[in-house]
């Protein structure tokens, strides 16, 4: 064969490569999701596939498509997971702020979109850039995007980077704190000072929507280092007068850590609340300790309308918390939320994250949830409490059933 022959060859070979990752990727992001019936409570529904992977990130995000330069056609840059997205409903589409990290490690924001919020996301050209401030980022991760009442939408992340006081041997440790970005079309974003608080480490900062005394107001989770909480932990409330520049002096503990709770070891702010007619709805993590290491679930509270920083139910134990296939991946045990959209149609959408690893979702409705939050019994702390709970629940059934006509119903007893 002579050279230029084989030269066509590789060339259409090539391509055929290339359009059989165009062919699989479109097959993906055009893929239609159904609900699955595996988890057997009535609080919310969830869809068989995840709704967005690592495979749902832009080819033209990992493969350099030059034959000059990758003949072979190998991925550049790879990606290790899609997890943790902000959400927020913007001109009529769900829109995923997603963590995405690379196979480097390092993560980044990528905006992914859908009609229904269900299936069908797919990412915008480009990645977000965020502006630096003067002091680089190493890692950025779980933003939550706040629709602010100041007409703004705010994105609350966190910024990491290395701990400048520890040794020079101490390669991880570092220093999370609340970067802060702001928007209005979702495309160009503008850096702001990152959050001044008094604790030396911050994850999990979420911005308030409304005005609170005519400031701004977060939910923090202050922790004393960048794995323990040590005396600090829990989800705390503080007021800023601004933005630009936006620092809390006093930071209320509203949310504590419980002994031998879902939220022992840690918990944090998760979607940005929901305003409803009972309340704000808050749809947070807990984290527990286990001999196979930390377990992360989601769970749900209600605060005040009124006084925001205060709970009026709080439902005992979790929400969601990993099954099956769930339960497995870069950070095993995992289930992490940062988002929720309250469609017009009253559907409630939960973004959350298994394992560190790839994105799913849980449909509800205000009714559901409210009803969840406000009915379901508060954990009583100790296990004779939770048995007698669970007893006077077992009564109040066979008393029902004694009435009930239905023979058919007998055996639930
Ligand atoms: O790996 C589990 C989670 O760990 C951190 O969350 P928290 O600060 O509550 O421990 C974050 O890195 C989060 O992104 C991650 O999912």
């Amino acid at each position: 064969m002579s050279r230029k022959s084989c030269q066509e060859k590789d060339a259409k070979l090539f391509i055929a490569k290339l359009e059989a990752i165009a062919n699989d990727y479109e097959e993906l992001v055009s893929k239609k999701n159904r609900t699955c019936t595996c988890r057997k409570h009535n609080w919310y529904e969830t869809f068989r596939n995840p709704v967005l992977t690592r495979d749902h990130v832009p080819p033209s995000w990992r493969y350099d498509f030059n034959p000059e330069t990758n003949p072979l056609l190998l991925e550049r840059l790879s990606i290790n997971a899609v997890f943790n997205p902000g959400a927020i409903e913007f001109d009529g589409k769900v829109c995923l702020v997603c963590r995405i990290e690379g196979a480097d490690r390092k993560s980044f924001f990528g905006i992914a979109e859908s009609k229904n919020g269900i299936d069908k996301f797919k990412f915008r050209t480009r990645p977000i850039l965020i502006p630096q401030t003067d002091e680089p980022d190493t890692n950025v991760y779980d933003m939550r995007l706040t629709k602010h009442e100041d007409g703004w939408i705010y994105g609350t992340f966190c910024t990491e980077r290395k701990d400048k006081s520890a040794s020079q041997f101490d390669s991880s440790s570092a220093i999370a704190q609340c970067g802060i970005v702001r928007t209005k079309d979702l495309d160009s974003w503008e850096r702001l000072p990152d959050l001044k608080t008094k604790s030396p480490q911050q994850r999990n900062v979420v911005l308030h929507p409304e005005f609170v005394n005519g400031k701004y107001a977060f939910y923090t989770r202050p922790q004393d280092g960048f794995i323990s909480t040590g005396s600090g932990g829990g989800i705390a409330w503080g007021l800023s007068d601004s933005m630009s520049g936006a620092k809390i002096d006093d930071e209320l503990v509203m949310d504590e850590r419980i002994y031998h709770t879902i939220k022992e070891v840690k918990n944090g702010a998760g979607a940005v609340p929901i305003k409803t007619d009972k309340g704000w709805l808050h749809i947070a993590h807990g984290v527990r300790n286990t001999a196979a290491g930390l377990r992360y679930v989601v769970y749900v509270f209600l605060c005040s309308l009124e006084e925001p920083w205060k709970l009026i139910a709080s439902p005992g134990g979790y929400f969601i918390a990993p099954f099956g296939t769930e339960r497995i991946g870069d950070v095993s045990n995992v289930i992490f939320c940062n988002g929720a959209v309250l469609r017009q149609n009253g559907e409630l959408l939960i973004y959350y994250a298994s394992s560190d690893t790839r994105i799913h979702l849980a449909r509800t409705n205000l009714q559901t949830i409210l009803d969840y939050a406000i009915n379901t019994p508060q954990d009583p702390l100790f296990s004779s409490e939770c048995v007698k709970q669970r007893i006077g629940l077992i009564e109040n059934n066979l008393i029902f059933l004694q009435k009930c006509a239905s023979k058919k119903l007998k055996n639930l007893a």
